[in-house]
C-alpha cells in the first residue's frame, strides 16, 4: 500500500501537536543543543528550564533548539561535566560542590552553616562571592550564567533514626555527593560518608548501603525518598545552588546576538526558579509528614562546634586563601570558625 503525502500528513496530525511543532523547529534550526541535569522532571528546575527552551526557540526564530534531558538521562553528574567540557552536551547544572572537583574553590559558596539565611544567599551568589566564582570557572574553560539556581538548604534524612545533635552522626552511613568538601564535613561529623552521584542514590537507600542522605526538601518530595528514609532532620547544614554551564566551543559557535537571547532566558529562568524552590521548601514539611517522614528541628549549635572543634572551617579557609575567604565572610555577614 503506497503512503501518499495525504495519508502521511493525517498520520502525523495524530502526534501530539506540541512534539511535531519541536520536531519542526529542531528539523530547521542552525543550533541543535542538549542541556542536561540531575533532577526529576517534576522539579522546578525542569519546569522553569522548558519555559526558557520555549522561549529561546520562539524569539530565535528557530534557530536555537535546546532539548532538556532530566533526571540523569544522559549519565550521572561525574559524567556529565566531563561531557560539558568535551562538547558532548552544551549545557549542564551542577552543584558548586560536584564542580570544585574541577573548579576547586567553586564550592566556597558550600561551606557549612556559612549562609544564616536566604536574606544574604542572593546578595552573595548575585554579587561579589558569585563574580568570584565564576571567574573560577571561566579559568576551567567552562562558560557559566550569571544567575546561579536553588537547590536550597539541605536536612539530612535517616532510616535509622532522628538527628538531633552533632552526637547522632558519629558513625552515620550517610551518602554525600561526590565532592571533597562533602567527605570534609560528614567526616569532621565523625560520620561514615560515602560518595554516592545522585542517579544511584534512591538504591543506595533501599538496598542499605547508605541508612541516610542530605539534600533539601524539593529534592527529598521530587526524587520520592520519603519512600526509602523515615525521619527528616532540619539541620539546614548548608545552602547549595546550581550553576548553569555551557560548553565554550558551542556557546561561541552561537552569534552574540543569539547568545544574549538565549543567556537572558536561562538566567530569567533561575530566578523563578529560586522563588519556586522557596515557595516548596516552605510547604513541603507537611507534604513529607503525610507521606509518612517524622521531621525534627534541631539547633544548629552543636553542628557548628563540632566543625570548629574538628578543625573544619581552619582547614578550608588555608584550602581556598585568605582573600576567597575573606569575600565568603563579607558575604555572610560573620566570621566562621
Ligand atoms: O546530588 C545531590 O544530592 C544533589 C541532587 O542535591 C546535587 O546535585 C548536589
Amino acid at each position: 500500500m503506497s503512503i501518499t503525502r495525504r495519508s502521511l500528513m493525517i498520520g502525523a496530525a495524530a502526534v501530539p501537536l506540541v512534539s511535531t511543532i519541536r520536531y519542526a523547529g529542531a528539523q530547521t534550526a542552525e543550533f541543535n543543543y542538549k542541556y542536561a541535569n540531575n533532577l526529576p522532571l517534576s522539579h522546578p528546575m525542569n519546569t522553569r528550564a522548558q519555559e526558557a527552551v520555549d522561549a529561546i526557540r520562539e524569539e530565535t526564530g528557530g534557530r536555537v533548539a535546546i532539548q532538556i534531558f532530566p533526571n540523569n538521562q544522559l549519565g550521572a553528574d561525574t559524567d556529565m561535566l566531563s561531557q560539558v567540557r568535551s562538547g558532548g552536551v552544551e549545557f549542564f547544572t551542577l552543584s558548586p560542590l560536584i564542580l570544585s572537583t574541577l573548579v576547586a574553590n567553586a564550592s566556597i559558596s558550600g561551606i557549612g552553616f556559612a549562609f544564616p539565611s536566604y536574606d544574604q544567599v542572593w546578595p552573595a551568589m548575585d554579587g561579589d562571592l558569585g563574580a568570584y566564582v565564576r571567574g573560577e570557572i571561566e579559568k576551567a574553560n567552562l562558560v557559566v550564567m550569571d544567575k546561579i539556581w536553588d537547590n536550597g538548604f539541605r536536612q539530612i534524612t535517616s532510616s535509622v533514626g532522628p538527628i538531633n545533635t552533632a552526637e547522632d552522626l558519629k558513625g552515620f552511613k550517610i551518602r554525600v555527593p561526590v565532592s571533597p568538601l562533602w567527605t570534609s564535613m560528614f567526616t569532621a561529623f565523625e560520620s561514615a560518608p560515602a560518595s554516592i552521584n545522585f542517579a544511584e542514590v534512591y538504591s543506595a537507600l533501599q538496598t542499605g548501603i547508605v541508612d541516610g542522605q542530605e539534600n533539601p526538601l524539593a529534592i527529598i518530595s521530587t526524587a520520592k525518598l520519603y519512600e526509602v528514609q523515615k525521619y527528616c532532620s532540619m539541620t539546614n547544614h548548608m545552602w547549595d545552588g546550581f550553576w548553569f554551564l555551557a560548553n565554550k566551543r558551542a556557546w561561541e559557535a552561537m552569534p552574540e546576538d543569539l547568545r544574549e537571547v538565549v543567556a537572558k532566558h536561562i538566567n530569567e529562568a533561575a530566578v523563578n526558579e529560586r522563588a519556586d524552590v522557596a515557595d516548596l521548601n516552605a510547604t513541603l514539611m507537611d507534604d513529607l509528614k503525610s507521606n509518612g517522614m517524622e521531621i525534627n528541628e534541631p539547633q544548629a549549635d552543636s553542628f557548628r562546634q563540632k566543625l570548629a572543634d574538628g578543625g573544619f572551617y581552619a582547614e578550608w579557609k588555608e584550602k581556598y586563601g585568605e582573600d576567597a575567604w575573606a569575600i565568603l565572610e563579607k558575604a555572610v555577614g560573620t566570621k566562621l570558625g
